[in-house]
């Protein structure tokens, strides 16, 4: 089956005419579909590389997706998230096996197909104090509207994904064979400063999975994936219109949802900076995503929200580790533009990471002011 044909399997408005590769995902492939009437759809090949259960990935989004329009219905109130676009079959997705797909010269693997939200924009930094503010409204409600939701019936898309402590034996694990691989023992060589900052951290980025383990910190349904470019705001109002990318929709720690929005939008350089001495973690973006989060993710503990900083710093730092990880591996897994995009990506998140520590002081004021702790 080519695109077209696959496009064909969904129920669109009309014929497709067009598909061209869109956005910025660093995971799945995705294309922007535009049929004879003028809809727009969004098409996405899902990565194999990350996701080993499409069909279960794509219940998870389905059982997410009615369950937040029935809540929306019943208040009154537009969801927030966007349903998969069926197919003929009545399925959420098409499945392109290799030989099929060999016969005709396209592409095989997991298709779905979302509806393009209109008049939205998606961003890869904040323009302002509130499109940053509407981030953690977003971020934070999901969480608080998914509060109810039946989390033993979600799949586990990637297993252990924010299990840092796992991070880190995936990340032994690859440096062991890195090391006696030719071919990537030189990728060794040139992050042994990585290498040995990461190693000297190993111990504090496992102390927010054992206070999960250990039932200290609550297990929710959380995104898992909180970077700005995961939420579509309304192009006119700059309001929420959409979370999307709920690949990994699955119960983890409100930190990691808190602290990887952080990450990403209150850092002062794009995640692949080469210049280590622009990325910071600007104080008054974390200050002002704090107050959004605090405000719309009810109910968190006090013990959350005492180490919402330590969330994201371990967040960032376990981003490093898997950055680095991936560099180690040969860039396996992350979509990379040039060679040593990867270790770019892992120098700039420690970078960052770094700063977090130098400013833990300051985040836990700035932290408990809000919270009238
Ligand atoms: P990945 O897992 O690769 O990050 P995403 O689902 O986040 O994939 O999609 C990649 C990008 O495509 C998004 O950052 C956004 O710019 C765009 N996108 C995805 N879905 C939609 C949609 N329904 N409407 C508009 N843009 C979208
Ligand atoms: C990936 O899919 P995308 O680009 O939104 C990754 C996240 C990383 C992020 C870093 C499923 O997110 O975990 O934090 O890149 N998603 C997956 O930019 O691994
Ligand atoms: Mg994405």
């Amino acid at each position: 089956m080519n695109t077209m044909d696959i496009l064909r399997s969904f129920l669109l408005d009309s014929e497709p005419v067009s598909c061209e590769p869109y956005g910025n995902g660093h995971i799945n492939s995705t294309f922007l579909v535009q049929t004879q009437k003028g809809t727009r759809y969004i098409l996405q090949r899902l990565s194999e590389e990350a996701f080993k259960n499409v069909p279960e990935l794509m219940e998870n989004i389905s059982g997410i997706a009615q369950f937040l329009d029935a809540k929306a219905k019943a208040e009154g109130t537009p969801c927030h998230v966007l349903p998969p676009v069926m197919t003929v079959d009545k399925e959420t997705y098409v499945h392109v096996t290799e030989d099929a797909a060999q016969a005709e010269d396209g592409l095989s693997g997991y298709f779905r197909v979302t509806q393009f939200a209109e008049n939205s924009i998606c961003l890869e930094k904040p323009e302002s104090e509130e499109d940053f503010y509407q981030c953690a409204i977003a971020f934070g409600t999901f969480i608080s509207e998914l509060a109810d939701y039946p989390a033993e019936t979600l799949h586990e898309t990637i297993p252990n994904f924010h299990n840092t402590v796992d991070r880190y034996r995936i990340f032994h694990e690859t440096l062991e064979r890195a090391k006696n691989d030719p071919e990537l023992a030189p990728r060794v060589e040139e992050a042994k400063d990585e290498i040995a900052f990461v190693l000297e951290r190993e111990h504090s980025a496992g102390v927010l999975q054992e206070m999960r383990e250990s039932g200290e910190l609550p297990t929710r349904v959380t995104h898992n994936d909180t970077k700005l470019n995961n939420v579509l705001l309304d192009k006119d109002t700059r309001q929420l219109l959409y979370v999307i990318d709920l690949d990994t929709v699955m119960p983890g720690l409100s930190l990691y949802d808190y602290g990887d929005c952080i990450r990403f939008g209150a850092a002062t350089a794009p995640e692949d900076e080469k210049d280590l001495s622009k990325v910071h973690c600007d104080l008054h973006l974390f200050e002002v995503f704090t107050k959004g989060f605090i405000e719309s993710c009810k109910g968190l503990t006090d013990l959350e929200i005492e180490m919402l900083p330590e969330g994201a710093r371990t967040i960032t730092l376990e981003l490093g580790v898997r950055f680095l990880t991936d560099w180690l591996d040969g860039d396996k897994y992350f979509a990379t533009k040039y060679p040593g995009h990867n270790l770019d990506r892992c120098k700039s998140q420690l970078a960052l990471a770094l700063d977090m520590e130098s400013k833990k002081e300051q985040m836990k004021e700035i932290v408990n002011e809000l919270s009238g702790h």
